[in-house]
């Protein structure tokens, strides 16, 4: 059946950051899902349909990437679909608390399923879904930072009433 991975995050929205690492990702393993998960701590902005969906449209150009959405535990839903490992991106220091915490609960709860860091490409280290809907709630410019449909879904949600 070859090697399979997950990529899960909350993606409020996908930019190429998370972009980069899903291409790199998908060379390591025969078959990489990426998928939209709840993140409790986190209210998003888009609808885990609407993430869904922009995940899809930026990833179609991975061959071997699909995308699922999953409101289950992380654990679970990977043992479920017989993962081998989980993906998740390191941007700095600041990153490393929150996913060694994540990654040794989930250890404890699945100690077959491990966790691969991949280190955020060096121009993409800046990116967070946070920061981005901060600019484009003010409406800068964001061709760099995430891709075109996801512009215009992001001025779609702030900008939709004015002019
Ligand atoms: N460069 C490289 N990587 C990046 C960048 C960047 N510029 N930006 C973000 N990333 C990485 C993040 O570090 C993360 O690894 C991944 O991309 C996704 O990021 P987000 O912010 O979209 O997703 P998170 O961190 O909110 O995802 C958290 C989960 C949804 C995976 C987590 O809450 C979860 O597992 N939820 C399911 C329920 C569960 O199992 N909970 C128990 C957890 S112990």
């Amino acid at each position: 059946m070859g090697r399979l991975a997950v990529y899960p995050g909350s993606f409020d929205p996908i930019h190429f950051g998370h972009i980069d690492v899903i291409e790199r990702a998908a060379k390591l393993f025969d078959t990489l899902i990426v998928a939209v998960f709840v993140n409790t701590a986190k209210t998003p902005l888009f609808t885990d349909t609407e993430r869904l969906e922009l995940v899809k449209a930026a990833t179609q150009h991975v061959p071997n990437v699909v995308v699922e959405r999953s409101t289950d535990l992380l654990v679970r839903y990977a043992t479920t679909r017989g993962v081998d490992a989980i993906v998740r991106g390191l941007r700095a220091v600041l990153d490393f608390d929150y996913e060694f915490q994540i990654a040794l609960m989930n250890k404890k709860m699945a100690p077959e399923l491990e966790t691969i860091f991949i280190l955020t490409g060096e121009k993409y280290s800046y990116l967070s879904s946070t920061l981005i809907k901060e600019l484009a709630s003010y409406g800068a410019d964001l061709q760099d930072l995430v891709p075109r449909h996801v512009a215009m879904a992001l001025h779609e949600k702030y900008h939709r009433n004015r002019g």
